[in-house]
C-alpha cells in the first residue's frame, strides 16, 4: 500500500504533463457563445448594446428583471440547429476542440439539467439537448468536446454573483448558490456528456478555498479533463492547468507555461445583429500563427443566432481559414514557440529540426532574412512545393533564403527550413538608445532552473517560480556609453517573500537586495538598488535568490540600468 502511494506521488507530476499533451498539440479550438441573449441579439425594448461591447451581457447592462428575462427565454427555439453541421464546420476550419457555453452569466442552462428547470429542454419549445447532440457529433468527428461554465457569476439565482438589481447584495448567501446550483450543474456536465477535453470557467472565484472546490470536483470526476486559469481569481497564482490571456494579451516572447487566447470573430461573444466588424480569413490566420509562434493556443468564437443559424459572415471567414489550414496545418499542429525574435516579414513556428517560416509580407528583393539562428541550414522548400529546393546561405549571422517570385498561398506562404538539430537562437543583446534606460525584462531573459516567464493574468508578464540560487534569469547587455548607472528593480511580492535576499551580478559587480512585499496581486513597484560605474562593452546581468527558499522569490517585472545625467567620455 505504502509503495503504491509512493508510486502515485512519483507519477502525479508526469500525469499532469500527460494531460496537457493534446492541448499542446492541437492549438486551435472553436468557442461558441449561445443562449437566450442570442434571441435578444443586442436589443432590449429599443435600447441597443453598442457595437464593441458584449451582447451576452445584455441582462446586466439594462438591468432586465429576472421575471422578464425568464419570460423572454421561453422564445428560444433553435429549429435550424444542426449539431452535425456545426461540428463539420469546426473540423473543416481545422479546429480540434469545441467549447460551448453550458451556462453563461444569465444563469440559463443550454443542456438538460435536473438541477433547475431553467434550461433549454424544460423551458423552451425546443425540448432537445444541444450539448448532448454536439458531444455525440464531436465524438464521431474526433473533436474534443468541452464546456464553458460560469461558476461564480449567475444573474438568475438569488444568491449568485452579479445581479444586485433584483437581489440586493447584503441578503446573499453565496455558498448556498454554489451548493444548490453551480456545483450540481458542473457535476451533471462532468457526468452526462462523456469525457470532456476541458472546462472553461470564467470570472474566477474570489477565494482560493472556493477555487479549490471547483478544481477538486473536476479532478474527482474526470482526472484527465483540463481546467482553464479563470477558475480562480485573476490576481492570484494559477490553480488551473493553463492560463488565459485577455484579448490583447500577446506576449512579445515565448512564455514557459501553457496558455490560450480567446478571441471572437467580430467584437461580441454572443450574437448581435448590429455588429458587422468581421475579421477576415487573413486576420484570423495571422492572429493564429502569431499566437502559436509564441507557444499559445487560439480559441476562436462564433455567436450563433437564436434559431441555430451561424451568421453567414462567420461561416465565410471560417471557410477561408479552413482552406488555408487544409494545406498548411502541419505548420500549426504539434509545433512550439520560436526561440527567435519576431521577423518583420511574418512569424515562425518550430517542430523538431524544422522551422516553419510563415511569410505574411513578401520581401521585395526576394530574400527572406532570419536573424540570430545558431544552427546550420540543411535545406529549404515551400511547404506546398517540396520539390522546389530554395537556395540558402548565411552571412554575418543572418540566414538568407531565396524565395520564389510570388507568394504561393496568401495570406501566409509557409517555407520549411530544416536545420541541424533543435533550432537555437543567439541570445538577444539589449542595446542602448540615447539617454534611455536599458530595460531587462522577461522577453529578453534567458531563464535557468525553475525560474519561468509567465503571464500575470492582469495582462502583464513577469519571471516567477524561482526558489533557490540555481533558479536564475540572465540578460546580455551591450553598454555603448560608459558612465554611472542606477540599478533599479521592479517587482511584486507577497507577504511570504518578506526579507528574502536576492543577488544581481552586473558584469563583475554585485548588488544585493531584500524583498519588500508589495501587497496582494501584481502591483509592481520600483526600488532603487545601487549606483554602478559601467565601462562600455558587452556584459551579462544575472539575478537569483541568495539562498534556498520554500516559496517564490518574487514576481520580477524588470531590471533597469538608468544612465545618470551627462554621459562621461571614456
Ligand atoms: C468573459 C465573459 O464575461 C464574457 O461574456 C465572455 O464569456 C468572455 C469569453 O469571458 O469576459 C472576460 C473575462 C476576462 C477578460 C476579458 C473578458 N480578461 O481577463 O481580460
Amino acid at each position: 500500500m505504502i509503495r503504491f502511494v509512493c508510486l502515485l506521488f512519483l507519477i502525479a507530476p508526469l500525469y499532469g504533463q500527460d494531460r496537457m499533451q493534446w492541448f499542446q498539440h492541437d492549438k486551435f479550438g472553436m468557442f461558441i457563445h449561445w443562449g437566450p441573449y442570442s434571441y435578444l441579439a443586442g436589443e432590449w425594448k429599443g435600447q441597443q448594446i453598442p457595437v464593441g461591447t458584449e451582447a451576452e451581457w445584455i441582462m446586466q447592462r439594462f438591468n432586465i428583471p429576472v421575471a422578464e428575462y425568464r419570460e423572454m427565454a421561453h422564445n428560444l427555439n433553435p429549429v435550424q440547429f444542426d449539431a452535425k453541421a456545426w461540428v463539420a464546420l469546426a473540423k473543416a476550419t481545422g479546429m480540434k476542440y469545441l467549447v460551448i457555453t453550458a451556462k453563461h452569466h444569465d444563469g440559463f442552462a443550454m443542456y438538460a439539467s435536473k438541477v433547475s428547470k431553467y434550461n433549454i429542454v424544460d423551458w423552451t419549445p425546443f425540448h432537445r439537448d444541444p450539448l448532448m447532440e454536439l458531444s455525440q457529433e464531436c465524438k464521431k468527428a474526433g473533436i474534443r468536446f468541452c464546456v464553458y461554465y460560469s461558476h461564480r457569476e449567475d444573474w438568475d439565482h438569488p444568491d449568485g454573483f452579479g445581479n444586485n438589481w433584483d437581489y440586493p447584495r447584503q441578503g446573499k448567501n453565496f455558498d448556498r448558490y454554489l451548493e444548490e446550483k453551480s456545483k450540481p450543474q458542473l457535476r451533471e456536465l462532468l457526468t452526462n456528456y462523456g469525457p470532456l477535453g476541458l472546462v472553461w470557467f470564467d470570472r474566477g472565484m474570489d477565494t482560493p478555498e472556493h477555487t479549490r472546490q471547483f478544481v477538486d470536483l473536476v479532478r474527482q470526476l474526470q482526472p484527465q479533463c483540463l481546467i482553464n486559469g479563470r477558475v480562480g481569481s485573476y490576481g492570484a497564482d494559477l490553480m488551473g492547468d493553463y492560463q488565459n490571456m485577455n484579448d490583447n494579451g500577446m506576449p512579445t516572447g515565448g512564455l514557459q507555461e501553457y496558455w490560450e487566447t480567446p478571441q471572437t470573430l467580430n467584437t461580441t461573444w454572443g450574437f448581435s445583429k448590429f455588429d458587422q466588424q468581421w475579421k477576415t480569413p487573413a486576420d484570423v490566420i495571422h492572429r493564429m500563427v502569431e499566437i502559436v509562434s509564441k507557444g499559445g493556443n487560439y480559441l476562436l468564437n462564433i455567436g450563433p443566432m437564436a434559431d441555430g443559424t451561424i451568421p453567414a459572415a462567420s461561416v465565410a471567414t471560417l471557410r477561408g481559414v479552413g482552406e488555408w489550414m487544409q494545406k498548411n496545418s502541419e505548420s500549426i499542429y504539434g509545433t512550439s514557440a520560436s526561440p527567435l525574435a519576431d521577423p518583420n516579414w511574418g512569424r515562425i513556428t518550430v517542430k523538431g529540426d524544422a522551422l516553419f517560416l510563415h511569410v505574411f509580407s513578401w520581401p521585395a528583393d526576394g530574400k527572406l532574412r532570419i536573424a540570430g539562428l545558431i544552427n546550420d541550414a540543411l535545406e529549404a522548400h515551400p511547404l506546398l512545393d517540396s520539390a522546389n529546393r530554395l537556395a540558402v546561405s548565411k552571412s554575418y549571422g543572418t540566414t538568407l533564403i531565396s524565395l520564389p517570385v510570388r507568394p504561393i498561398n496568401s495570406p501566409d506562404t509557409v517555407i520549411v527550413l530544416r536545420v541541424n538539430g533543435t533550432p537555437k537562437a543567439e541570445p538577444t543583446v539589449i542595446t542602448q538608445g540615447s539617454d534611455t534606460p536599458l530595460l531587462l525584462d522577461y522577453s529578453s531573459a534567458v531563464t535557468s532552473g525553475r525560474a519561468m516567464k509567465r503571464f500575470n493574468r492582469d495582462g502583464g508578464f513577469h519571471i516567477a517560480k524561482w526558489m533557490g540560487p540555481s533558479d536564475s534569469a540572465t540578460w546580455q547587455v551591450l553598454v555603448s556609453q560608459a558612465g554611472q548607472y542606477h540599478l533599479r528593480i521592479r517587482y511584486a511580492a507577497g507577504a511570504e517573500s518578506k526579507g528574502d535576499r536576492y543577488r544581481i551580478s552586473v558584469g563583475h559587480q554585485v548588488a544585493e537586495g531584500q524583498v519588500l512585499p508589495t501587497g496582494d496581486g501584481y502591483q509592481y513597484s520600483t526600488v532603487d538598488l545601487k549606483t554602478l560605474v559601467l565601462k562600455s562593452g558587452r556584459i551579462s546581468v544575472t539575478i537569483a535568490p541568495v539562498s534556498q527558499l520554500g516559496h517564490n522569490l518574487m514576481f520580477l517585472h524588470s531590471l533597469e540600468l538608468v544612465p545618470d545625467g551627462p554621459i562621461m567620455v571614456e
